[in-house]
């Protein structure tokens, strides 16, 4: 480190910048966290998006090292399975794991943030809220931001970018070198509603699961809250044909939507017309960079640097991955420029495959959760799992309930994949399944996956 003092600067207290800031002030890092909206300790939570959020094992990882994991999951609901609504027929849960060791648990942003804020404070973090990043001059390492009408310059010997999939961080960057930056649109939006309390002050509906209504080409998911309502979000077309957000504008034609294809949600929402009327249509869209760094100056991490829609349940997950990786890039590597750049060969492959993996689950979730093929290959997954243990993994288990790389969790399930398709092919039960020439070939194909 030479004479240089360990002192980092992160732009954005959100999850990811709250989370890394505990992380290096636990390794004996100077640190100062610059965010733009006020103290949500304060004022109230005043994050605009989608109000909670699924925690895995690959993000209650990361809470654990930073010593959050109690306190988070002490306000969480646990989910133990997609709990699915068909238009016609009966709702059913379909167990994310084996038992209820393989759960997610649903939490609130809001508090989550808190939770991060307050032991990174409480670790010797320096917290500047109402701080907007504005410009960087990485010439002579000066950041500027904007504090209510003022202007507040900060010298800074590295800037970390947390600033969220409209990171200004990243525009700064952009400007003295090329990032190659590439964004696509998924020209689907989303909007959210939510589920309040029965009379009596229960869940109305299943609180242990996320539910989803599947409709094709849309769909509907809730998830649970602590206070015991539930945030829907509607996922639809943008443009096109009935039903897009194009067609769908105002508060009466979302009533006359749940009524048609909702039914059972419509009842649930009675605040729907003023949700729909009152919430803006979310923006959903993939974030590709060829760079995430500016040599030993900055360098960008979670959404900033990797955005992804939201059908994995995995982008905050997969930045609390990238803030541990970090944290012991810096450890182990003295040099910024060196371990900047290591953290981004490590992370980026793995970024890439949840990217994508995301992408797909969208068409899974949307149209497949109810569909016989689709139950049956997870049926077979099941049964696999049970002839193959560590070898044969269901695609849903890697990603959720593990964390081994997400590029190895991609590749195997493409394998895997195969093998499901090719073995059900024309049946409607596993009775006609060729059990040797199947466990034969996920021998020759799978290599064993635990240590
Ligand atoms: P953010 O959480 O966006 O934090 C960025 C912070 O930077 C904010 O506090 C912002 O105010 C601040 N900031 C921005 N600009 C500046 C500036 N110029 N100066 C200073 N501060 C600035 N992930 C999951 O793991 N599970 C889920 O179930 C899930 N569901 C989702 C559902 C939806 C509808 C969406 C859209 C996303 C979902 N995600 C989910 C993804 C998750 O929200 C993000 O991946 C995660 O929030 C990324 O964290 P971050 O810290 O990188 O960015
Ligand atoms: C999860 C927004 C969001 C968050 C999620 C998930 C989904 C669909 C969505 C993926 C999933 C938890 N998923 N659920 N069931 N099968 N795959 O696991 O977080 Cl839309």
């Amino acid at each position: 480190m030479g004479n240089e003092t360990k002192q980092l600067s992160i732009i954005g207290g959100g999850l990811a910048g709250a989370l890394l800031a505990i992380l290096l002030t636990q390794r004996g890092w100077s640190v100062d966290v610059f965010e733009r909206r006020g103290d949500p300790r304060i004022g109230g939570y005043a994050g605009g998006r989608s109000i909670n959020l699924a925690l895995a094992e690959r993000g209650l990882h990361a809470l654990r090292q930073a010593g959050a994991d109690v306190d988070v999951l002490k306000q969480a609901v646990m989910m133990r399975g997609r709990f699915v609504h068909p238009l016609h027929g009966t709702p059913s849960l379909q167990r994310y794991g084996r038992d209820d060791s393989e759960v997610i648990y649903s939490i609130s942003r809001g508090e989550l943030n808190i939770v991060l804020l307050d032991i990174a404070e409480s670790h010797g973090a320096r917290l500047h809220f109402d701080h907007a990043l504005e410009r960087a001059d990485f010439a002579d390492h000066t950041a500027y931001f904007r504090h209510h009408d003022a202007e507040i310059t900060h010298a800074f010997r590295a800037l970390i970018g947390a600033d969220g999939a409209g990171s200004t961080l990243r525009a700064q960057i952009a400007k003295v070198q090329p990032l190659g930056e590439r964004s696509e649109g998924l020209g689907h939006g989303y909007k959210e509603l939510e589920i309040p309390p029965s009379l009596a002050g229960d869940f109305r509906i299943e609180p242990n699961a996320l539910h989803i209504w599947p409709r094709g080409h849309y769909m509907c998911i809730a998830l649970p809250n602590d206070e015991r309502t539930f945030t829907v979000t509607l996922f639809m077309p943008r443009e096109g044909s009935y039903p897009s957000f194009a067609q769908v504008q105002t508060g009466a034609d979302a009533q006359a939507l749940f009524a048609r294809d909702f039914p059972d949600a419509l009842v649930l929402i009675p605040q729907l017309q003023h949700d729909y009327d009152a919430n803006p249509v979310g923006t959903l869209a993939t974030l590709y960079l060829d760079r995430w760094h500016l040599g030993g100056q900055a360098v960008l991490l979670g959404d900033a640097a990797h955005a992804m829609v939201p059908f994995h349940g995995q982008g905050m997950n997969c930045a609390f991955e990238d803030c541990v990786a970090l944290a012991e890039q810096l450890a182990s590597t003295p040099e910024l420029a060196q371990a900047f750049a290591a953290f981004e060969e490590q992370r980026k492959p793995n970024a890439e495959a949840i990217q994508q993996m995301a992408l797909e689950n969208y068409i899974e979730m949307r149209d497949k959760v109810d569909d016989a093929a689709f139950l049956l290959q997870r049926q077979l997954e099941l049964a696999l799992q049970e002839r193959h243990p560590g070898r044969f993994v269901p695609h849903y288990s890697m990603v959720t309930f593990m964390r081994i790389p997400y590029a190895v969790a991609l590749q195997r399930s493409d394998l895997q994949r195969e093998l499901l398709v090719e073995a059900t092919h024309g049946l409607t039960t596993l009775d006609g399944v060729d059990w040797p020439a199947l466990d034969a070939a996920v021998l020759a194909k799978l290599s064993p996956l635990l240590p």
